[in-house]
């Protein structure tokens, strides 16, 4: 059976490579899902996903315990603020690695703290959005036969 990676994104992240690409860079969420697909072998797939809004998210976490080997996760601003969306992932059994674009430890130092570093199997900040293919390239290892 296909084994599906989730791509999910928070909020604002609609906007990459649209606005402040001295932060964020010049590619797409497009761009991010084109370069991990590439990295698929077969027998995997993924689904990338972007929301604004928390519940949203969390459903798609709650969607996740049944259809996904594992999690790659961009929470965006919600990184540091929702107690909600760690209780949801504390609820799906599989590896999911934290992603963040800039190095939220050299920006400011609400950016510091992230709820879902409680959970999260690995965390990754400040590597662009080859971030997101070193986090589905660690999935692979973890849930490859
Ligand atoms: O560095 C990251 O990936 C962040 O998760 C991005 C969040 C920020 O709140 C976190 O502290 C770090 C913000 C996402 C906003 O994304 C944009 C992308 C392009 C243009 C404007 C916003």
């Amino acid at each position: 059976m296909t084994k599906t990676i989730f791509l999910l994104n928070g909020p604002n992240l609609n906007l990459l490579g649209k606005r402040q690409p001295d932060i964020y860079g010049r590619d797409t969420l497009d761009d991010v899902e084109a370069n991990c697909r590439a990295l698929l072998p077969e027998g995997y797939d993924l689904r990338m996903l972007q929301s604004n809004h928390e519940g949203q998210l969390i459903d798609w976490i709650h969607e996740a315990r049944e259809a996904a080997c594992g999690i790659v996760m961009n929470p965006g601003a919600y990184t540091h603020t929702s107690v909600a969306i760690l209780d949801a992932l504390n609820a799906f059994e599989g590896p999911m690695i934290e992603i963040h674009i800039s190095n939220v430890h050299k920006r400011e130092s609400f950016r510091h703290h992230s709820y879902v570093s409680l959970r999260a199997d690995g965390v990754i900040a400040g590597l662009g959005i080859e971030g997101y293919e070193a986090a589905v390239r660690r999935i692979l290892t973890l849930t490859r036969d």
